[in-house]
Order: structure tokens, then sequence, then C-alpha cells
């Protein structure tokens, strides 16, 4: 393509609020427009980046079996209705009426479209396994879109479902699927990690697994364990059983434990600062609200409460920290103060705590705490379990050797096994080979395309501009004769510009009438992989083959250098 008749204004600097270097650069480059809060137009080069993402999620879709359809964005409110979930998403799912008042749904995602389409299509045991997928615009209202493309109110997403006669054959298409993540993520260049996850409000019976995006500025943290491959998201991350109590079992060294004034004293850090009590000496009392009950989670004063995991113990639906008048009428003192010993709720002590032969905890009374606290002597230690966030430096919970660390992370892409949370709800039913009607089990795998490629950008840029895999750059090469009035540089550059086509490259041929710095500035905010520049050399029929990665420059042959070029886009 020629640049002068390309739809993209490259800006000298982004507009305020935007704070990552995908939005800043995306929007510089001339990529995507801002239409409103969440919501993107692609201009040609970033459709074209985009539509390079497509194409290898569509090959690996197709490798791995999956044939593509295309389902509507708008679902009738009563399909979500059947499956539970017209309420569930609340004010994210955007709701609207079609000329008789009839409600709709902008499609979130497609659980319940497509399993009343493939329904209709397979009846029996020998179509099964059917492995379904579509590239198509997503609608969620979030609360706060932010980060550029990293989060929208629409976006697309290639959303697939697989459907087996069992759960065997569920395990398999979950592996293949799982395969051809790995395959898509590496052919975009992308430092990503396959971490276990939890299948939060999906619902289904079995394992999920999120790909993650390694980014600083990433929302998600990931432990992982550099010595085994360990890697879960944070929400779903075990931690090791600790040791067993090491003083004597029964605690005969213990003293009695003891009240002491602590006046105004409410934090671990105040008691850190003014007491010198160090966090791994206390166990704090935590209360929450689950469905409405208050409970009390106990954690070593060094560790983080995990809400999904106790979520997930307790089976609750809802699960928030009590507010300051529940901390009162639960514990009988305001928040900072309040203990386990005498406490008349129910108690979840955290494996870790639960193991220290004595703490200082909360006295359940203003002003005071209590030291030689002892699990299980003073209070109750029914309900023990794993409540508590991994941590960095805590050993492995699978090979134990190993030191986890924490990162954080983009998810783009999440794979579940749905089981028949959705066949059973919505119906999808087949004969299995003796004739008895059977559900089908269903598996569902996302991948974020244009958060991928927003993601792919956050790791592939410096402070000149973006510097694309060749794989989703959006031209093969880019072509630039350095003087717009020098005659041999324009011939050469357009002979090259034909050149390149001869053998497949897309180029983009800078033809602007622009100075040469300009010129380069732009090359470099756009960031396409290789560029051919023309300069004086053209006259002895050399010109510069400058690697934007690296910014290395080799003068070589015209023919050398788009050899060369080709070569990049293999
Ligand atoms: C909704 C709204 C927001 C949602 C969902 C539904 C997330 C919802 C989870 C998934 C699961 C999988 C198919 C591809 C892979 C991911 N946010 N999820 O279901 F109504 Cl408003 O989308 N869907």
């Amino acid at each position: 393509m020629r640049q002068r008749t390309l739809l993209a204004t490259t800006l000298r600097e982004a507009p305020a609020e935007a704070e990552t270097a995908s939005h800043r650069l995306l929007l510089r480059a001339g990529y995507i427009r801002q239409l409103a809060a969440g919501v993107y137009t692609f201009l040609p080069l970033g459709l074209r980046a985009l539509r390079k993402v497509e194409r290898i999620v569509r090959e690996e879709m197709e490798r791995a079996g999956a044939q593509e359809m295309l389902m509507p964005a708008l679902q009738p409110a009563e399909l979500l209705r059947a499956s539970g979930r017209y309420g569930l998403y609340g004010p994210d799912l955007f709701r609207l009426q079609d000329r008789q008042e009839r409600e709709f749904a902008l499609g979130p995602t497609h659980e319940e479209v497509v399993t009343g389409v493939v329904q209709g299509e397979i009846r029996s045991y020998r179509k099964l396994p059917a492995i379904v997928f579509q590239v198509q615009s997503k609608f969620r209202d979030e609360r706060r879109p932010r980060s550029g493309l990293l989060r929208t109110r629409e976006f697309v997403m290639k959303d697939a479902y697989s459907f087996d006669a069992d759960w065997d054959g569920l395990d398999r298409s979950y592996q293949t699927m799982y395969e051809a993540y790995h395959r898509i993520f590496s052919r975009c260049g992308l430092n990503y990690r396959a971490v276990e996850a939890d299948s939060g409000t999906i619902g289904g019976e079995g394992g999920t697994h999120e790909f993650m995006a390694l980014a600083d500025i990433g929302e998600d943290t990931i432990v992982a364990c550099p010595h085994c491959d360990y890697a879960a998201n944070m929400e779903q991350a075990e931690t090791a059983a600790p040791d067993a109590p090491v003083s004597s079992a029964d605690g005969a060294g213990v003293p009695e434990p003891v009240k002491f004034h602590t006046p105004g004293i409410r934090t671990i850090d105040e008691l850190e600062r003014q007491l010198g009590i160090v966090p791994r000496e206390l166990i704090k009392t935590l209360l929450y609200v689950a469905d409405g009950k208050p409970v009390a989670v106990l954690l070593r004063g060094d560790h983080t409460g995990n809400e999904v995991k106790i979520k997930r113990y307790l089976g609750a639906e809802q699960l928030e920290l009590a507010d300051e008048a529940t901390v009162r009428a639960a514990t009988g003192a305001p928040v900072g103060y309040a203990g386990p010993i005498g406490l008349q709720v129910p108690l979840l002590v955290d494996r870790a705590a639960a193991v220290m032969p004595e703490a200082v905890v909360g006295a359940g009374e203003a002003d005071h705490h209590i030291r030689h606290a002892r699990p299980g002597r003073d209070f109750a230690l029914a309900m023990t379990g794993d409540f508590r966030c991994a941590a960095e430096g805590d050993c492995c919970p699978r090979c134990k050797d190993g030191v986890l660390r924490l990162l954080r992370g983009i998810e783009v892409g999440h794979v579940f096994k749905l089981g028949t949370r959705y066949s059973g709800t919505i119906g999808a039913a087949f004969l299995d080979r003796e004739g008895k009607e059977r559900t089908v089990i269903m598996g569902c795998y996302g991948i974020g395309i244009s958060r991928l490629l927003a993601a792919i950008a956050e790791q592939h840029h410096d402070e000149a501009g973006l510097k694309w895999p060749a794989a989703v750059a959006p031209f093969g090469a880019h072509v630039i004769p350095v003087s717009a009035k020098d005659g041999t540089q324009l011939a050469a550059a357009e002979s090259i510009y034909r050149r390149l086509a001869e053998l497949g490259v897309d180029a983009l041929l800078d033809d602007r009438d622009e100075r040469p710095g300009v010129k380069f500035k732009d090359a470099d905010l756009l960031g396409i992989p290789v560029r051919i520049v023309v300069g004086k050399h053209a006259e002895r029929g050399e010109v510069e083959v400058v690697d934007r990665a690296s910014g290395t420059l080799r003068l070589m042959s015209i023919e050398a250098a788009c050899t060369r070029a080709l070569a990049y886009c293999k």
C-alpha cells in the first residue's frame, strides 16, 4: 500500500488518560481511535494486525478439527433466562428491546446460543465429538473500561465450544484445544504462561486454565514455580501444607493467654511499629459475610485471605468483608480488635495459623490484645484449610523444592470444562450406540483477539514505538525512499515495492512528500519489523535493511534486500 493514501495520522503524543504502552502507541501510531469509553474503531493498520492474529487463530482452530461458524450478537433474553444467567451478570449485560418490545441482549458469550444450535444438528453419538468456533464481537458493559484494547466494552473474541459423548471425550477435546492455544500464542510471539485457574461464575464441573501474557501492567497475579512447571492464577493457587507444629504436641510450654492494653493500636503495622510484634507472631481475625451470615477467617499476620478459596470452601454465592457495624455486632469489638477467643461465629482457620504454637490475637475488646493464644487450646480448629493467598517465597505445593514467584499477567485465553452446565439446562442430548438418550458433555475455549493484539504490543515496543513480530505486523516490509525529490531513490523504491509484491511480501511504501526525519519517526511508531531504506546508496544499487526490533542496519543489494524482507514473512 502507498502510505500517502493510508488512513492513519500519527500523533506526537497520546491523550493523558492513556497509561499503558499499548494504549498510547496504538493511538499514536494510528491503529485505533476511541469512539466511546471502551469502544474503539480499528483503522486500516489496526485491522490488518487484528486480521493477522485472527488468521493464526483460525489456522490453529482448523488444525485442531474445529469448524468455523458465526452466531448472532443479538440474543433473545429468554435464552439467557433458561440458563439462569440473565440476572447473574447484572449491569454487565447490554440489554435492549426490539420494535415489539421483546427483550434481547448483546451477546457477551455464546454458551446458550451454541448449545441450542448444536442440539438441532446433533442427535446421534456418530456426530460426536464436534468442536465449533467463531470470531465475533462480544459486548460487556464493563464498569471501568480502560487501557485501550485491554479492557473494552465491545471486543473481538474467538469462542469455541466442544461437544462430546462422555467425560473422556471432553478430556481429549480439552487437551486438543489446550495444545492449539500453545501453538497460537507461540506463533504470535507472546511470552505467556498457561496457569491453573478458577472457573468463576461460568460454572461447569471440570478444570480450567487461563493463558496469561506476562506484563507488569497485567491485572492478574500468577504464582509460578521456577523449578517445576506449576503455575496458577493467584485466585486458585494452592499453598503447601505447613510443617507440623514444632513445639511439644500439647503446648505445655505455652503460658495461659494474657490480655494486654493496646490503646488505639488497631492495625498489624501499628502493633509492629509500637510494640515490636512482627506479623508472623500474630493471628489476624477477618470478619466476612457469606450469603448474609458472618464468619471469621483466621490467618497468620503476614498472610492475605483468598476470597475465592473461602467462598469455595463455604459453597457461598456471595462473600464480602464485613462492615464496621457487622464486626462490632459479631465480635463485640471495633475493627482491629476482633479475636478468636470466645468468638461466637464459625471460625475458618488457615493451616499456617493452625500450626502456630502460640500467637498474639485481638482480645475481642476495644484497645486490648491477647498474648499466648494457642490454636486448638484457646479457640477451636474445627474448620481448618487453605484460606490464604500464595505468597512470594512460599515453597511450591507441587514439587516442594521450588520457591514460588509472583508474576503479573494479562488473561488472553481461557479454557473450561463445562460438563452439562449448559447442555443440561438449555438441553442438548444425543442417542448413544445403545439408543439411550444422553446429555452432551461440553467444553468452552475463549481467546480475546483484540486484547491479544494489545498484549503483543505491550510486550513488543520501545520508547520510539511498536515493534511487531512479523507474524502479526500490518505489513511485511516498510519501503522508505529518504528523499521525496530524488528521482533515482523514488524509482528504486518503486521497483523494490513491485519486486516485493511479486515475492508475495505485502509492503508499505512511504511515498509521502515528507522530510526523512518525519518518515523515520513514523516508521518507528508503526513498528513494521523490517525496513528497506532507499538513500544515496541507491545510485550504486544498494539499500539499507533495518531490523526494527534490534535496530541493526545492513547495506546490501536491492535483490538481497528483497530476499531478506521475504525471510521475515516466513
Ligand atoms: C455474561 C457477561 C459477562 C461474562 C459472561 C457472561 C465472562 C461470561 C465467562 C465466559 C466463559 C467462556 C466462551 C469462551 C470462553 C470463555 N463474562 N464470562 O460467561 F453474560 Cl455480561 O465468557 N465463554
